[in-house]
């Protein structure tokens, strides 16, 4: 665990109670989401000795996005619910560089939003090269939920987003607008290890009821070429979820884990009988294998149905929040 990055229990109690307060949550509601902390437990709890909600997500941003997370199971919501408000907390952030509005754009200076999130029971939703819309993974889930379809791409993904009420905003910001100049100068496309520590999120949970969950959503690599599609809307690479054995995301340079499908990959050698931890480090190894990876990053992140939990990269760098009922830890993730 990185200690200068490590959260303080006090503090995130405190803001979930402050939360809680914002929301209007009954008490027993702030409780049950610090429910280690309560003596007795009155009976609407649900027992945390079954795998009980738990949440894990990339890198540092997935603290906030997981208290988000929880909000939504406290409201009543599922597993999705907690996928989509956290994302939406990153996505709307304008100082994240790599998620929703504020994400550098392409080399032609356009944001470009993928996204895409996935149930316990199978059904998908994804949007590619999408402009101009703040909040992707929700134009996903209702790409899942509201049609016959699991992708919608560029020009149709937005015109969905509009016709089912998004608004359009203009997504590109003055700090990721100035980052572009000064990359212009050069003009060199060279994809960067862990640019900043808040790339892609990928978000995995399991609520109170077993459901499980997945999501994930970015503004891609920065400076791409305008039209590149990465990893992370593609089911089965940037995600995958399985609600009778586990879930799993990617974060880092998507050409190499759509080569080796590594979402998918992580869920099979889950259902195989490996440990989230371990399916991590075989994925990452079939990638390592199969190209140089001098210069390129992947991590994956898995959670199974019991709640076990793993994450494992190429390079040093890789980070994941993990939020329980009773816990908040920011992991290091184990590399090589
Ligand atoms: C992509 N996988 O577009 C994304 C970028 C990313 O951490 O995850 N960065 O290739």
């Amino acid at each position: 665990m990185s200690q200068s990055n490590k959260p303080n229990r006090r503090s995130f109690i405190g803001k979930l109670a402050s939360l809680g307060g914002v929301l209007g949550l009954a008490p027993f509601a702030i409780n049950r989401m610090i429910g280690a902390e309560i003596a007795k437990p009155v009976n609407t709890i649900t027992p945390l000795d079954k795998p009980g909600a738990t949440m894990v997500s990339t890198w540092n941003h997935g603290i906030q996005a997981n208290i988000a997370g929880f909000s939504a199971l406290s409201k009543g919501g599922t597993a999705l619910d907690m996928i989509e408000a956290a994302a939406k907390l990153v996505e709307e952030d304008a100082e994240g560089l790599s998620v929703g509005i504020g994400g550098l754009p392409d080399r032609d200076g356009i944001v470009t939003l993928d996204a895409c999130c996935m149930d316990h029971t199978g059904q998908a939703g994804s949007v590619a090269a999408m402009q101009d819309i703040m909040y992707p993974l929700s134009v996903a889930r209702k790409v899942m939920e509201e049609t016959p379809h699991v992708m919608l791409v560029g020009e149709g993904a937005k015109m969905f987003a509009l016709e089912s009420g998004f608004k359009s905003t203009d997504l590109l910001t003055e700090k990721a607008r100035e980052a572009w100049l000064r990359w212009m100068e050069k003009h060199e496309y060279k994809p960067v290890i862990n640019i900043e520590n808040h790339d892609t999120i990928g978000i995995l949970a399991l609520d109170n009821e077993g459901r499980l969950s997945g999501g994930c959503t970015t503004s891609g690599v920065a400076y791409k070429m305008h039209g590149r599609v990465g990893d992370s809307p593609i089911i089965g690479a940037g995600l995958f979820v399985d609600g009778a054995v586990g879930a799993a995301t990617a974060t880092g340079l998507g050409e190499a884990v759509m080569r080796t499908v590594g979402s998918f990959l992580v869920v099979e050698l889950m259902r195989g009988g490996l440990h989230p931890q371990a399916a991590c480090e075989t994925a990452v190894k079939r990638i390592i294998d199969s190209m140089d990876v001098s210069n390129l990053q992947v991590g994956y992140l898995a959670l199974d149905k019991t709640g076990r939990h793993g994450a494992h990269a190429i390079h040093s760098g890789f980070n994941y929040a993990l939020t329980t009922l009773k816990t908040e830890n920011l992991i290091d993730a184990t590399h090589g």
